[in-house]
């Protein structure tokens, strides 16, 4: 505001703004380069952050958010969970007045309930990695026997971009007959849960030719059981993965990996630009994208010492 009295001592005339932001948890190397970008984008705005880290749980996300509304800050910010049973605690938000803004992850939810969503085209993600195998299907029959038999590491059930990123593959894979996706589990985005969902998969089937991972952690993980099962990464299986995380683009750039589809992680200086202007009471657009691109072998090793997460 204008108003003089209110003016902070370095001299801007604006109250501090207060964000309550509910993350989802500490799950991926991705998750971690994204809280700290908001944290360090909250500070240079100079505004005032109220974190919290739900530990992959919804409940702990909506008591987050109910905390928030009591402590009445201006503006909150999350990235949910799954898509799905955010409408009571999103209405309670709008009956405060407390403008909402989703980052990263999507909800299944009236539009009205939130200002505006910040991130990725998942769906996109899923077709690129999608589009890659199709491109290069003849290389990925590794057992040559004229079908491409893949697995598939989900991330967390009912999670936007699990849902999106299998949708987006699945549809691209279509122009293949040869290939076909032949199980499918979650491993929740974690390397451990990729590790012991593959470990899974190869004691049941030996003529797994590819991986495709919903994360980096997961495929990293992936690599794991794999090498302990005696077999080579990016040879004997291929393997797909998004985000484009350091560890990601290492094992990329080292042959364990064979193609990466980015996913930005660095959301923070959007998300105080929007709430600075929702705030202010500006219209936003309701759908706000991030840009991104796609990394094989030789590009990754071209990249990888600049990376900043
Ligand atoms: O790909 C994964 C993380 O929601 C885009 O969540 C994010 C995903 C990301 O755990 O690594």
């Amino acid at each position: 505001g204008s108003d003089d009295a209110a003016s902070g001592s370095d001299g801007s005339d604006d109250v501090k703004i207060t964000m309550g932001f509910a993350q989802v948890g500490a799950e991926s190397g991705w998750r971690t380069a994204n809280t700290k970008s908001i944290q360090e984008s909250a500070a240079d705005a100079g505004i005032d952050l109220k974190f919290t880290d739900a530990q992959g749980k919804q409940e702990n996300q909506i008591q987050a958010i109910r905390s928030y509304i009591q402590q009445k800050v201006d503006v909150i910010a999350f990235s949910p969970v799954v898509e799905t049973g955010f409408d009571a605690v999103l209405q309670e938000a709008k009956a405060a007045n407390i403008p909402v803004i989703l980052t990263d992850r999507a909800v299944d939810a009236d539009p009205s309930l939130y200002k505006t969503f910040l991130g990725s085209d998942f769906v996109v993600e899923g077709e690129k990695a999608g589009q890659w195998l199709v491109d290069n299907a003849k290389d990925s029959d590794v057992n040559g026997d004229g079908t491409i038999n893949v697995v598939q590491l989900e991330g967390t059930t009912g999670a936007a971009p699990a849902i999106d990123r299998a949708e987006g593959f699945a549809d691209k894979i279509k122009a293949d007959d040869s290939i076909e996706v032949t199980a499918s589990q979650t491993g929740d985005f974690t390397r451990d849960g990729g590790k012991q969902v593959m470990e899974s998969f190869l004691q049941s089937d030996d003529s797994i030719d590819v991986v495709f991972a919903h994360n980096d952690d997961m495929g990293l993980g992936a690599i794991e059981a794999i090498e302990a099962a005696g077999l080579e990464p990016g040879k004997d299986i291929k393997i797909i993965t998004i985000d484009a995380v350091k560890d990601g683009m290492t094992a990329l750039s080292e042959g364990k990996i064979n193609y990466i589809v980015e996913c930005n992680p660095l959301l923070g200086p959007q998300l105080m630009d929007l709430a600075q202007q929702v705030i202010d009471g500006e219209e936003v657009p309701a759908r706000v994208l991030t840009e991104e691109s796609a990394f094989d072998q030789a590009q990754a090793k071209d990249v990888l010492a600049d990376r900043q997460y």
